[in-house]
C-alpha cells in the first residue's frame, strides 16, 4: 500500500483546516500516521488518493448501511438538486420523511430534523429539560452524544481517543449539571438519582453503545433504567445517533424490546447526507416551538436535499424485510472468522458484537464499560488496526469506536478480511 497522495494531500489540509480534519477521529491520532484521504467509494469500497481500494468497516460511522453511492439515494439527490437544495420554507418530503420514521420507529407520535447527531441530543437534553422543568442529567461514562457541551464530560469516540474527558472551554456551570454514571452499573445510576432526587430532567444513554468500541447492554441494565426513570419520573432518553435504523427497522427500542422517553437520531436516517432528528408522544414534542415554548431552531433543518437522502435510504430499508438479518449474519460471520483468526495470535482480545455493530479488544478482560474498554488501546490494537489497512480493510482508527457493516459486503470481502488477520503477526 502506498499514501503518498493522502500524506501530501494531509500536509497541505493541516496549513488551512485546525489537525487538517473536520473531525478529529480522522487523523489517525489515536493509530499513527498520516489519515488516508478518499477519492471516491461506490458499495463496500473505498478508493483512496493513491489508488488503493479498500474494504470499508466504517460507512461513515454509520451512515452507508446500504453501501457507498447507493442508486436510489444517489438518484433521488440528484434529481432533488435540479430543483433546488433549500428554502427555508416548509416542504412535502419533510413531512413524507417524518411520517416514514414514525412509521418505522415504535412508540413515537412526531419527529424534528436537525442537521446532526451532536444538534439531536443537545435539543432532546433542552426539550427534557424544559417538560420537567429539572435540569440536571445523567449521562454515562464512555457514551458519546456529540460535541455539545453538556456532554463532554469524559465522552466516548474522538473525545476520549484525545484524552480530553472534560474538553477545555465547557464551563463549571454546565460540568455540574451532567453527572456520571458507569455503563452496565444499575447501581451507579441508583446512587446519582438518590443523591439528586427531586432534581434530575433526564438519564441519556446509547442502549448500544458504539463509543467505546461496541458495548452491550448487560441483562436487566437498560430494562433496570427503564423502571427507575419510570418510578422517578425521570426522562428516558436513548441516543440512538447510531443504533436508529442500523440495529433493526425500529431500532435498539424494537431491538431491546424496551421504550424510551426521547429518542435520537443521526447517520442512517440521512442517508449520507447532514441529517440529525429527535422524537417522542405529542405531550413532550408539544413543548417544542413553535407549539411550546422549548425553542430549537435551524437553517438548514429538513432542506429537502438532505430529506431525499433520508427518504431514498429509510424506504428502501422499510422495503427490505431482510436487511437487517443479512447485517447481522454478515456481522456474525466476521465476528467467528476473526476469532479463529486471532486466537493463535499470542495476544489477549475481546470481540464485541450486536447486530451490525463488532469491536475488537485487545485486553484479556471482558469489556462491559469505559474502563475496561481503555485497556485496550495499547500497540497491539495499532499493529491490528495497520496490519489490516495494509492488506486493503479499512477499520475504524480507534479502539474507542464500533465497527459498521454494510449490505454491500460480500462474504468474499469478510473472508478476504478474515484472512488478512490470519496473516498478522503481534
Ligand atoms: P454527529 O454530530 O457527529 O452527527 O453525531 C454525534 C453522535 C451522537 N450520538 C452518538 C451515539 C454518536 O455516535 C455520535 C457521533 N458518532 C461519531 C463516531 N463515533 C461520529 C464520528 C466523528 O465524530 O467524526
Amino acid at each position: 500500500m502506498v499514501y503518498e497522495r493522502s500524506s501530501a494531500l494531509f500536509a497541505a489540509a493541516k496549513k488551512v483546516i485546525p489537525g487538517g480534519v473536520n473531525s478529529p477521529v480522522r487523523a489517525f491520532k489515536a493509530v499513527g500516521g498520516d489519515p488516508i484521504f478518499v477519492k471516491e467509494a461506490k458499495g463496500a469500497y473505498l478508493h483512496d488518493e493513491d489508488g488503493n481500494r479498500l474494504i470499508d468497516f466504517i460507512a461513515s460511522w454509520g451512515p452507508m448501511i446500504l453501501g457507498h453511492a447507493h442508486a436510489p439515494v444517489v438518484n433521488a439527490v440528484v434529481e432533488k438538486a435540479k430543483k433546488g437544495t433549500s428554502f427555508g420554507m416548509p416542504t412535502e418530503i419533510e413531512t413524507q420523511l417524518a411520517q416514514l420514521a414514525v412509521s418505522m420507529v415504535p412508540n413515537i407520535d412526531k419527529i424534528r430534523f436537525v442537521n446532526s447527531g451532536t444538534e439531536a441530543c443537545m435539543s432532546a437534553i433542552r426539550l427534557a429539560r424544559g417538560y420537567t422543568g429539572k435540569d440536571k442529567i445523567i449521562k454515562f461514562a464512555g457514551c458519546y452524544h456529540g460535541h455539545s457541551d453538556a456532554f463532554l464530560i469524559q465522552a466516548g469516540s474522538g473525545a476520549v481517543t484525545f484524552g480530553s474527558p472534560n474538553s477545555p472551554g465547557v464551563t463549571q456551570g454546565t460540568a455540574k449539571d451532567t453527572l456520571l454514571a458507569v455503563y452496565n452499573d444499575l447501581d451507579s445510576v441508583k446512587q446519582l438519582v438518590a443523591a439528586n432526587k427531586g432534581e434530575l430532567a433526564a438519564i441519556i444513554i446509547e442502549p448500544v453503545a458504539g463509543n467505546m468500541g461496541c458495548i452491550v447492554p448487560q441483562k436487566d441494565f437498560i430494562s433496570g433504567l427503564r423502571e427507575l426513570c419510570s418510578q422517578e419520573g425521570i426522562l428516558l432518553v436513548f441516543d440512538e445517533v447510531m443504533t436508529g435504523f442500523r440495529l433493526a427497522r425500529g431500532g435498539a427500542q424494537e431491538a431491546l424490546n424496551i421504550d424510551a422517553d426521547i429518542l435520537c437520531f443521526g447517520k442512517v436516517i440521512g442517508g449520507g447526507l447532514p441529517v440529525g432528528a429527535f422524537a417522542s408522544n405529542d405531550k413532550i414534542m408539544s413543548h417544542l416551538a413553535p407549539e411550546g415554548p422549548v425553542y430549537q431552531a435551524g437553517t438548514l433543518s429538513g432542506n429537502p436535499l438532505a430529506m431525499s437522502a433520508g427518504l431514498a435510504m429509510l424506504t428502501e430499508l422499510n422495503n427490505d424485510g431482510e436487511v437487517f438479518k443479512r447485517l447481522a449474519e454478515k456481522t456474525e460471520y466476521l465476528h467467528k472468522g476473526l476469532d479463529a483468526a486471532l486466537k493463535d495470535k499470542g495476544v489477549p482480545y475481546q470481540i464485541n458484537r450486536f447486530g451490525s455493530m463488532m469491536s475488537v479488544h485487545f485486553t484479556p478482560d471482558p469489556v462491559h464499560d469505559f474502563a475496561s474498554s481503555a485497556q485496550g488501546d495499547n500497540p497491539h490494537f495499532k499493529t491490528y488496526f495497520h496490519g489490516m489497512l495494509k492488506q486493503g480493510v479499512y477499520l475504524p482508527p480507534s479502539a474507542f469506536e464500533s465497527y459498521f457493516l454494510n449490505d454491500a459486503l460480500s462474504y468474499a470481502d469478510l473472508d478476504h478480511t478474515i484472512a488478512a488477520a490470519q496473516r498478522l503477526s503481534f
